[in-house]
């Protein structure tokens, strides 16, 4: 059943390390991670349109983290500072005031929370956010332990499961990482659960010419997002009925 999340300017959007190193190409791409940008996108449009907070956080090791295999640690080095692949991806069309959120940038630590050792909670109080999305990569490890964190300071939180995929090291984390979140109390949505322009807007009444071009062009773009990202979502929702 569709949802009908009603967003404000009481709700925030986080969207989790999309930058080059976990996308093709990268030093650790994270499969299928590039079709996440265009639903990524349609968010941010669908948050800014509402007036919403908007966060991006970043994967920002130092290039001797812990993390690194060279040090012992499970991966390749990865989204290592002010380094190419520590860049978000240049498709993903942040705007220009959100607020980016650094995390894992001590050596000696891992956090794949975003909460972790940064300023998001106090960001969070500060801008008054009392319920937040979350989508981005990857889904086993950042999300779910933001997520988790979230929950623990009883944020309502939403996980946008056509916007986020994994990297199942071992095959079924990511399965996983999904029970672990809705055990945690975390909701579920797809671009679907959110209201559409089209089927609420009776435009020809209500919209006085000269705007409504534009309008019927936002409509449309929101269309194509949905169909975009259809694909995902049913295989999302499939594998989490079982
Ligand atoms: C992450 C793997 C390595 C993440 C960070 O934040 O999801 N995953 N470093
Ligand atoms: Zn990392």
């Amino acid at each position: 059943m569709k949802k009908n999340y009603d967003i404000t300017n009481s709700d925030a959007l986080l969207i989790t390390d999309m930058q080059k190193d976990f996308l093709s190409g990268g030093a650790l791409p994270v499969e299928g991670g590039d079709e996440l940008i265009p639903v990524l996108n349609g968010y941010i449009k669908r948050f800014e349109d509402a007036k919403a907070h908007i966060f991006a956080s970043r994967d920002w090791h130092p290039q001797n983290h812990i993390s690194f295999k060279a040090q012992g640690g499970p991966w390749p080095p990865h989204c290592v500072q002010n380094t190419e692949g520590a860049k978000f991806s240049l498709d993903l069309k942040l705007p220009d005031h959100i607020v980016v959120i650094s995390k894992a940038t001590n050596p000696e630590h891992e956090s794949y929370s975003v909460f972790d050792g940064t300023s998001f909670a106090h960001e969070l109080k500060m801008c008054e956010v009392k319920r937040l999305f979350i989508g981005g990569l990857a889904t086993d490890y950042c999300v779910v332990n933001t997520v988790l964190d979230a929950r623990k300071l009883d944020f309502p939180t939403v996980v946008l499961t056509d916007a986020t995929l994994g990297i199942n090291v071992e095959p079924g984390d990511v399965d996983k990482a999904f029970v672990t979140m809705f055990k945690a109390g975390a909701q579920q949505a797809t671009n679907d659960d959110f209201p559409d322009a089209v089927d609420t807007l009776p435009i020809e009444e209500t919209i006085p010419d000269s705007l409504a071009e534009k309008t019927s062009e936002r409509a449309d773009e929101n269309k194509k997002a949905r169909m975009r990202s259809r694909g995902p979502t049913r295989q999302v929702r499939t594998e989490h009925k079982r």
